[in-house]
């Protein structure tokens, strides 16, 4: 059962799909507080989870820490950071009372989950203007499953997007594209998607592709689909402000851009330079802006990746104003002090002058001062980016799903995000953005998993080998172990860093391998997604979902479930030949090996020690159920489903989705098919 509370006048973000009505009253379990702003608290038992939060730092469960809703592009996600690129305000409490909670509020929000005072979890927020609602249900996994019915069907990509992509910040032209596709297909290393970064552009534009570096770019995406990989274009938020550019003379003459107090658009400086933000709140602007993704789907692009939309800002002309205000007033105070009578106050001056301008200069990126600079026309009025912050990646995604519909409504089109709300999950997937080659990063990767999908997010997925500073050969392969079971599976680097494209480091068969069983797996995966996504189900559940009587499997912060037949357990350490892992019921421990052989072995209930040589992908298969295997491929389009077998426990059968992988007929029966082992 769900019931909604509303407090004041709340921003209409259409996260929420189904209509409920407003309940009267205090919200259910916790003592509210409205005056100075809005507080909800709830007093925790001391065995009590706090499952949720989505892209959040820290654990599974949540509890013991602060975390604000503030989509921020920070890429240094060490652990003290409170706000990561999504905001996703969803809650499940588990203990004493279990509830869900969801605060649809689109500006800062936070949650002190047990971090002043341990027994206590509050969230809160600067303005009353918000809906509060709360999820009743039979358990974890019912209340999961209304709240996901609440805020509608999951995206749903195109089957192509189950493959592996391989993506660099840096790639620039033809050749360096031509010299991926090659360093994979020579060495067989399955692919099926190479990613373009902003230097596919033509100085940053959108929707422009270099001429220079890629004149003829249909002849090439078709040169590229012939040995099946797909182009997926970078799409970042700021257009370029430049006389004689269509998109922004357009977005000008009409209107659509974001604009200051004074109605002129605003201008915030990105890679293009400075540039406007189209006002994708605005039905019309968002409108306008998805349309112009044709301009690369006319070339044979069938997806994409929306960047730098929390959205990102370096710096603003008001930002620079202050700084060289700051800047003159120092220099001024040091031509006084070289006067013999510089008194000791002036001198004082100077220092205070040199602390503001080095605080200046630090925050100039992502100002906080920037966000209230510019407007929305939304929901038929005028609205301060502040208030609304959070919606501005989830709308840039909804604007390209719903021009991509209107382009093509018959096909899917692979399209993920990186900043986000709740509500975005219709439109896109998302990757977790910034992260850097760190083993921490590996495990956080996984944590974040379940709590993404609670939030409705199932198309996921990090930069597996990390994103910044310098990757090594075993954790690349360590990660990419864990990548096999994320829907979005691809490796991506900044530029600068060293290159880790599998090809790039020595023992390639060791890559080929963990890449083939992602593809043998694909039947599975596939199908677990689709269930996930038409039955308003995880992929992705922490043990205890379905383990609710073990105390342990409460516990597990390091293993998830994936759907409803695995168990994985990734290797998050250097140095180590195995791990630890905690099995709730006896399982199959399988292992694909890399002699294309797969090890099957009964584990007992209880903790174990398994050995995983860097070179296999260990899984779990649970008592009494079987999984369906391919024969590998090297994309998915060669995939012979005539070749699937089942693994697992004899007797067991398994219920397998399969369809063209590109219509929207998800609803055929003839999609399912049930096989039994033995
Ligand atoms: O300011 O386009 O998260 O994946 O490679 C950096 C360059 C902008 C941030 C994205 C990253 C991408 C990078 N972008």
């Amino acid at each position: 059962m769900v019931k909604k509370y509303r407090f004041g006048n709340p921003f209409a973000t259409e996260a929420v799909v189904k209509d409920v009505p407003v309940s009267e009253g205090k919200p259910l379990y916790g003592e509210v507080s409205v005056g100075e702003g809005f507080s909800y608290s709830y007093s925790m038992a001391e065995g009590d989870i706090v499952y949720g939060l989505g892209e959040a730092n820290r654990g599974i469960n949540k509890r013991g820490y602060c975390y604000v809703s503030n989509c921020t592009d920070d890429p240094n996600h060490t652990e003290d950071k409170c706000s990561l690129y999504g905001a996703h305000n969803f809650i499940l409490v588990w203990g004493k009372e279990t509830f869900g909670l969801f605060v649809d509020y689109p500006s800062d929000l936070a949650f002190d989950i047990g971090f002043t005072r341990s027994d206590l979890l509050t969230i809160s927020c600067e303005r009353a203007d918000l809906d509060i609602y709360v999820i009743q249900g039979e358990d974890p996994a019912d209340i999961v499953k209304q709240f996901r019915r609440l805020i509608g069907r999951s995206y749903i990509p195109p089957k192509f997007a189950f493959g592996f992509g391989q993506s660099r910040w840096g790639y620039k032209d033809r050749e360096d594209f031509r010299r991926v596709a090659e360093g994979y297909r020579k060495n067989h290393l399955p692919i099926d998607m190479i990613y373009m970064d902003i230097d596919y552009m033509e100085e940053y534009k959108d929707f422009t592709v270099n001429e220079e570096r890629f004149g003829g770019f249909k002849e090439f995406v078709r040169e590229m689909k012939g040995q099946d990989i797909r182009l997926i274009p970078i799409i970042d938020a700021g257009v370029k402000i430049e006389e004689g550019y269509p998109v922004y003379e357009e977005g000008i003459r009409e209107g659509y851009f974001c604009t200051k107090e004074d109605g002129t658009p605003f201008t915030a400086a990105v890679w293009p330079g400075y540039t406007h933000f189209p006002d994708v709140l605005n039905p019309k602007a968002r409108a306008w802006f998805g349309a112009k993704y044709r301009f690369l789907t006319d070339m044979g692009i069938e997806g994409f990746w929306n960047d730098m939309n929390e959205p990102a800002i370096f710096y603003t002309p008001e930002g620079v104003a202050e700084v060289t205000a700051l800047m003159e007033e120092f220099l001024r105070d040091r031509k006084e002090d070289r006067r013999e009578d510089a008194r000791w106050d002036a001198k004082l001056d100077q220092k205070v002058t040199v602390i503001k301008l080095r605080e200046k200069l630090g925050e100039s990126s992502g100002r906080r001062e920037d966000y209230r600079l510019f407007y929305h026309q939304a929901d038929g009025k005028r609205i301060r980016h502040d208030q609304v912050h959070n919606l501005f990646g989830c709308n840039m995604t909804r604007a390209a799903a719903e021009g991509l519909e209107g382009i093509d409504p018959d096909k899917r089109f692979l399209l993920f995000s990186r900043s986000s709300y709740i509500g975005m999950h219709r439109y896109g997937g998302i990757w977790t953005g910034d992260n850097k080659s760190w083993w921490s990063h590996i495990l956080l990767n996984l944590k974040m998993l379940p709590s993404l999908n609670m939030c409705g997010f199932l198309y996921i997925g990090a930069d597996l080998g990390g994103f910044g500073a310098n990757a090594s050969r075993d954790l690349v392969l360590r990660w990419l172990a864990l990548g096999v079971f994320t829907p979005l599976m691809r490796n991506h680097a900044a530029i600068g860093t060293r290159e880790q494209e599998c090809y790039q480091f020595e023992g390639i068969e060791d890559f080929r391998h963990i890449l083939g069983v992602r593809y043998r797996l694909i039947p599975y995966l596939y199908s677990e997604f689709m269930k996930a996504a038409l039955e308003d189900e995880l992929y992705f559940k922490p043990l205890a979902f379905d383990f609710p009587e073990d105390k342990m499997a409460a516990q597990v912060e390091d293993q998830v479930l994936l759907g409803n037949e695995l168990m994985i357990a990734p290797v998050y350490t250097q140095n180590v030949s195995g791990r630890y892992v905690y099995l709730p019921e006896r399982m199959k421990f399988v292992k694909f090996l890399p002699e294309g052989k797969i090890s099957e072995e009964v584990l007992e209930k209880g903790h174990h020690y398994v050995e995983i040589r860097l070179n296999e992908v260990p899984l779990f298969i649970r008592e009494g159920k079987c999984i369906p295997v391919v024969d590998a491929a090297e994309c998915v389009a060669d995939l012979d489903m005539e070749t699937v077998k089942l693994i697992g426990f004899d007797g067991a059968s398994y219920r397998m989705y399969d369809d063209d992988g590109v219509g929207r007929n998800y609803e055929e029966p003839g999609n399912w098919s049930v096989r039994s082992l033995g």
